[in-house]
């Protein structure tokens, strides 16, 4: 079998995607919200259901300068099973990250511990649609209107997720979508905010441009985060075949499921009441103890037979080398327990079929 990896980045062909970009050529109109920027804009709102909407260089740059138009100073209630993005945005922004639990079955953050969380302090809630699996949005929300925070989702893994018909990215005050090439839908780099608020999102457009407000004008200290119409052209080819894509990821998983559904010893993530999932990611978390084999022991026996297992995410953030002793992550035990014993298995639209079953008999030989 050819080396496997966690993921591989969906493509159009190579002519769909020089056609999109030859009136770059003529126009010589390289960056700086051109024509591609702003059709793709246009038609991600559509997509993604939502109401407004700004393109940003990557999903990282869209969680940091949200926070940093909201001017947060304080702290804010996140989980650390994530990727090192959301935490840094945190800090990078002056903040105080205190981790919340997260939930065992979904691993989001568990909104039933959040508000024992809550102090004079808190200034946000920042929870991860965490493998594309979706908080508990109206928990959240109620949390933070009874206490006046504002909700920043990292949606990093949640493109084209709906829940009750509508798109997830319209919950919260913002929701920050990756658009990174390992992403469900990719524009090489990429991401975008979407948001509500008119006000919000004019400081916001202004710190992806270095905090530029007009020709002689610059009145916030700002970033360069903008998309290049490069990436916004890929963005564009992409859209037209993501519904294919997640069909085709739809099917990897279903196979996946077939294996490994009902296996002593192994979590399988269940599909979310009134949700339309997009298939990211497809974690299982191994109990060594009724399995047989741990989760490491795993990874192992697929790597030699060239298969990239990841074990995202661990370790948690909070107890990343360069925070060290500053959390304590027995806080977060069910945190803890999960990111030492997941998994997430390939899975991208053309992993072939033939390849699932041999990833699991693999993993089956595991069980003891
Ligand atoms: N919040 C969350 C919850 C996130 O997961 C992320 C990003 C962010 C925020 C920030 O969004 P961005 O600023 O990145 O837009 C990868 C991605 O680089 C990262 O975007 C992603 N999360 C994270 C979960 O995964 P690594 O360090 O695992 O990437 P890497 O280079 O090992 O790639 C993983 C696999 O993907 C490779 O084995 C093969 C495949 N791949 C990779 C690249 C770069 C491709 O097929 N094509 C490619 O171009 O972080």
């Amino acid at each position: 079998m050819n080396n496997i990896l966690v993921t591989r980045s969906s493509m159009p062909d190579f002519e769909e995607y020089t056609n999109e970009i030859k009136d770059i050529w003529q126009s010589h109109w390289l960056t700086n919200m051109g024509v591609k920027h702003q059709e793709l804009q246009k038609e991600l709102i559509d997509y993604l259901d939502v109401e407004k909407l700004d393109l940003m260089v990557n999903g990282h740059f869209a969680i940091e300068l949200s926070m940093q138009a909201m001017n947060l100073h304080g702290e804010v209630i996140t989980t650390p099973f994530t990727f090192a993005s959301t935490t840094h945005a945190i800090v990078r922004n002056g903040c105080e990250p205190v981790f919340c639990d997260i939930d065992p079955v979904s691993y989001c953050i568990d909104a039933s511990k959040i508000e024992d969380l809550i102090t004079d302090r808190t200034v946000a809630i920042a929870p991860v649609h965490v493998y594309g699996h979706m908080c508990d949005v109206e928990e959240i929300q109620r949390i933070a209107n009874k206490y006046g925070l504002k909700v920043i989702y990292d949606a990093a893994h949640a493109f084209g997720v709906k829940y009750k018909g509508h798109g997830l990215g319209s919950y919260g005050d913002v929701s920050c979508y990756s658009f990174h090439a390992t992403k469900v839908f990719n524009s090489i780099e990429g991401g975008c905010v979407c948001y509500h608020d008119e006000d919000f999102g004019k400081t916001l457009y202004q710190l992806k441009n270095f905090g530029i407000h007009g020709p002689e004008v610059v009145d916030g200290v700002g970033a360069n985060a903008k998309m290049n119409e490069f990436c916004a052209a890929m963005g564009l080819c992409n859209l037209r075949h993501v519904d294919g894509e997640i069909a085709k990821r739809k099917a990897v998983v279903e196979r996946y499921r077939e294996h490994l559904e009902g296996v002593d010893g192994l979590q399988l993530s269940p599909i979310q009441k009134d949700m339309q999932p997009n298939y990211a990611y497809f974690p299982v978390v191994f109990d060594e103890k009724v399995f047989g084999s741990s989760r490491n022991e795993v990874f192992d026996a697929l790597a030699k037979i060239g298969v990239g297992a990841r074990k995202y995410f661990y370790p948690l953030t909070s107890s990343f080398d360069c925070f060290h002793g500053k959390y304590d992550v027995m806080k977060t035990p069910i945190a803890v327990r999960i990111s030492k014993r997941v998994l997430t298995l390939p899975l991208y639209a053309d992993l072939a079929l033939e390849d699932v079953d041999r990833i699991c008999k693999v993993i089956l030989e595991c069980k003891k």
